[in-house]
């Protein structure tokens, strides 16, 4: 036990109309919603690099934090695991993720960072087996270390290429041991600053290889969790290539990698895309790529990747409300990808920020849960496309141009607008909320 986060009670839920701080109001794990318990509706998951690794700075000054965890020796990454199960546990979470960069010194080279992760990865594995915590992804951190500023997989030497590739065989394989359930790549550093310098045809086929390399090895090591990319338009690169969950798909389809890798959707990231959350979540769905998600809001001032745990019900419950009508979450779950602010500087405000995130998607899941019961949302939907179930609808797709072309001259088709009724709608989903 480290005395991090002592005082600090197991946090329990306690109901709407408790005074208490460190109690949930909404997420009461065993409660059953549409036939699911909210636990295995949500699979909450805490991210090891925000919440342990980050030290609390910006462009503009450095850390803010202390933890005395801080520090590269192996000794340092072992007491920062003690308090990251300790967390996990006063939190109830299921499930955690982690970078290989987060949870082990960084080595002189890559036989050391293997050491260091393989003997930490053996921690981890008792630590699950000690409190029942499991992995929900794995993922490999090949944009922090400058070796990778001008990308991993894209990068324009090859020595970095291989450097990325062996470093995700070892991050694959601690997640296996682990009995980890997916297994993400988010693109890092892959995209490009100025295309002065950038050979952009050259780059995404290196992408495109790593990516079928990723899922061979999957394969010939039957790992039966989900392989997931993360997409994002922008920040660290300029432009990055997987930009989001359309751009993302015409990339699989490409490279012959449809069916194999699904989508790990980022609340921020599809603000920085320009799209809402619930859009990158529906996208997915009907492509057929929906995975998993990761719950963390930007600040829609700053044009960032703020990464703030989320408190805005009513964009949880549009969110859950696709991920419900997605059919839910399979190996996938909510992961607070999520840092405090700078200046909150103690151990409750790790524990309370986590305690807010999980009562606001429990919320919103219960709205979204309550919209798709009733059913009154889906049944406006349908009325709306009413139309293409008639036999003439189910006709025009099966007919060419000058067929349609007869039937409207000779049937005088005359359309009449109908009205969309947003409005009636909006105010129909505020009442769940
Ligand atoms: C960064 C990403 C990153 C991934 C994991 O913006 O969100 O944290 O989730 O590499
Ligand atoms: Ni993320
Ligand atoms: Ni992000």
């Amino acid at each position: 036990m480290t005395d991090f986060f002592k005082g600090i009670p197991q946090i329990k839920y306690e109901g709407p109309q408790t005074e208490n701080d460190f109690a949930f109001r909404h997420y009461d794990a065993e409660e059953v919603v549409m036939g699911k318990k909210m636990k295995d509706h949500l699979r909450f998951a805490a991210a090891y690099w925000h919440s342990f690794a980050w030290s609390g700075g910006d462009p503009f000054g450095g850390q803010t934090f202390e933890r005395p965890w801080f520090g590269d020796t192996m000794e340092a990454a072992k007491l920062k695991a003690d308090a990251a199960f300790e967390m996990f546990q006063i939190l109830d979470v299921p499930y955690y993720c982690f970078h290989d960069a987060d949870v082990r010194p960084e080595g002189a080279d890559f036989a050391e960072n293997t050491r260091n992760l393989e003997e930490i990865v053996d921690y981890f594995a008792e630590k699950q087996a000690a409190t029942g915590v499991k992995l929900l992804w794995g993922t490999a951190n090949l944009f922090s270390h400058r070796r990778f500023m001008s990308g991993a997989a894209t990068n324009p030497d090859p020595e970095v290429f291989a450097f990325s590739a062996a470093t995700i065989k070892t991050c694959i394989d601690a997640t296996m041991k682990l009995g980890g359930e997916n297994y993400v790549l988010w693109g890092g550093r892959e995209g490009y600053e100025t295309l002065l310098n950038t050979d952009l045809g050259r780059e995404r086929k290196q992408a495109g290889r790593m990516l079928q390399m990723v899922v061979d090895y999957k394969h010939k090591m039957g790992f039966k969790g989900a392989i997931l990319i993360e997409p994002k338009p922008q920040e660290p690169m300029k432009h990055q290539y997987d930009y989001d969950v359309a751009t993302v798909y015409g990339f699989l389809k490409e490279f012959g990698l449809e069916g194999e890798v699904q989508m790990n959707i980022e609340q921020g990231h599809a603000i920085l895309a320009g799209h809402s959350f619930e859009h990158e979540l529906a996208m997915a769905r009907e492509l057929g790529i929906f995975g998993s998600i990761d719950m963390n809001r930007n600040d829609y001032q700053s044009g960032w990747d703020t990464d703030q745990f989320p408190n805005n019900v009513p964009e949880m419950a549009l969110a859950y409300y696709e991920v419900l009508r997605a059919g839910g979450f399979i190996t996938g779950g909510t992961n607070f990808d999520a840092k405090l602010r700078r200046q909150s500087l103690d151990a409750e405000d790790l524990i309370l920020a986590h305690v807010g995130g999980m009562d606001a998607c429990a919320a919103g899941l219960k709205a979204a849960a309550a919209m798709l019961e009733d059913g009154k949302l889906e049944a406006a939907r349908d009325d709306r496309y009413a139309g293409w179930e008639t036999a003439e609808g189910k006709g025009l797709m099966a007919s060419d141009l000058d067929e349609i072309a007869s039937k409207v001259l000779n049937n005088n088709i005359n359309p009449a607008p109908r009205s969309g009724r947003q409005e009636r709608l909006e105010n129909l989903v505020n009442r769940y909320l």
